[in-house]
């Protein structure tokens, strides 16, 4: 049987070529999925460019949602017709000291969807079935793919805030993962919150989502905006694509304040080590979330807590969908569906 894939180009320039590909026999533990849609990350496009080395053929794609049509010998969890996700956590080894104290996507040898495995951007995707976790009723397949990136990362990184209710949160971008930044951090956790963007588009989104504060740097220091506004956020979460949001993070948060980097532009950031030492700050890098984390961050989807901002495009489309994130042009999450492209429905 053949599958239908966006892959990685023999030169890593950043785009995909869509392909035909033999799906090969199921090993032991593993399930396939037949990909119903998944979300395009902007890490698909760092991975698509070689920023964290070049992956020339692989299948992109790691906010994948699909249906279990087999499973092979080994696998009790999942049977076939379960909703299941395909995310970047695609296999752990299980056993180390990471993996055995609640972060797994620590593991020195985990596998990712879409960037050391074949990932979502497919007709079919093979996983491994103790990883792909279950969606739960009531929640659209769509809207599921973009929580199990976007979603599931930043519901992680604003628990790594420690955030408490009635607190500041400042929330660098509002691109796909940041505008349900805003949601969770607001509608489940119960802070304030401040929406910093380049984009005045992206800033009025994140307002309808629930941000109380909005500011874009391109106009005014949002660190200053911040520090006047709020006494200096309790906390920030950078999801933005750029090393001048990380430094002006490192600004607007108050004494004590913690900065959670989730953003991964090749860059490195600045830290005034005075400023770190006699005010207390930390900085704490934050990877996805582990398949608990994603559990939770479907159920207050499922919910309606947390309704993602997404729109349905064809797996032809990637690299027009690319090419619209880099231009910043996208609001919310463009979601490949699977089933306006294969042609066989
Ligand atoms: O686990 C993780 N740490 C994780 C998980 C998923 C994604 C990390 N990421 C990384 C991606 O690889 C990417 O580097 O998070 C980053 C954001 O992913 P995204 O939300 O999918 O990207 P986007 O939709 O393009 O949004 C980026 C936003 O940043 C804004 C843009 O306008 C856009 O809205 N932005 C930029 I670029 N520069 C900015 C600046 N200086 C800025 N916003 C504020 N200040
Ligand atoms: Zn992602």
């Amino acid at each position: 049987m053949k599958m239908k894939a966006a892959v990685v180009t023999p030169d890593s320039n950043g785009n995909v070529d869509i392909i035909e590909r033999e799906i090969r026999p199921l090993e032991n533990g593993e399930a396939l999925v037949e990909v119903e849609y998944c979300g395009v990350c902007h890490t698909d496009l760092h991975v698509a460019a070689g920023d964290f080395g070049k992956k020339p053929g692989r299948v992109l794609g790691h906010e994948g949602i699909g249906i279990v049509k087999e499973t092979a010998a080994g696998v009790t969890k999942l049977k076939p017709g379960d909703r299941v996700s395909i995310a970047w956590l695609f296999k752990s080894c299980g056993s180390c000291e990471y993996c055995v104290t609640g972060r797994e996507t620590l593991c020195r040898s985990v596998v990712n969807a879409g960037y050391t495995a074949d990932g979502a951007m497919a007709t079919y995707c093979i996983v491994d079935a103790d990883y792909a976790v279950k969606v739960p009723d009531g929640l659209d397949p769509a809207q599921a793919s973009s929580i199990t990136c976007a979603g599931v990362t930043t519901y992680k990184a604003i628990k790594v805030s420690g955030i408490q209710p009635g607190q500041w949160i400042a929330m660098y971008g509002a691109g796909g993962l940041g505008n349900l930044a805003v949601q969770y951090a607001k509608k489940v956790f119960g802070a304030h919150v401040i929406a910093i963007d380049i984009n005045d588009d992206k800033l009025a989104l994140a307002k309808e989502v629930g941000a109380d504060l909005t500011v874009n740097p391109a106009k005014e220091d949002a660190a200053q905006f911040i520090r006047e506004k709020t006494g200096g956020a309790h906390a920030a979460v950078v999801t933005a694509v750029s090393r001048a949001a990380f430094n002006s993070a490192v600004d607007a948060v108050r004494a004590g304040g913690r900065v959670v980097a989730v953003g991964l532009p090749s860059e490195t950031m600045d830290l005034s080590i005075p400023r770190i030492v006699l005010d207390g700050i930390e900085v704490v890098g934050s990877l996805v979330g582990t398949r608990k984390d994603l559990e939770e961050a479907f159920q207050f989807g499922a919910e309606g807590i947390v309704v993602p901002v997404v729109q349905t495009r064809t797996l032809d489309e990637t690299n027009d969908i690319f090419q619209e994130m880099r231009d910043g042009k996208i609001q919310g999450r463009m979601v490949i569906d699977m089933k306006k492209s294969c042609g066989c429905h």
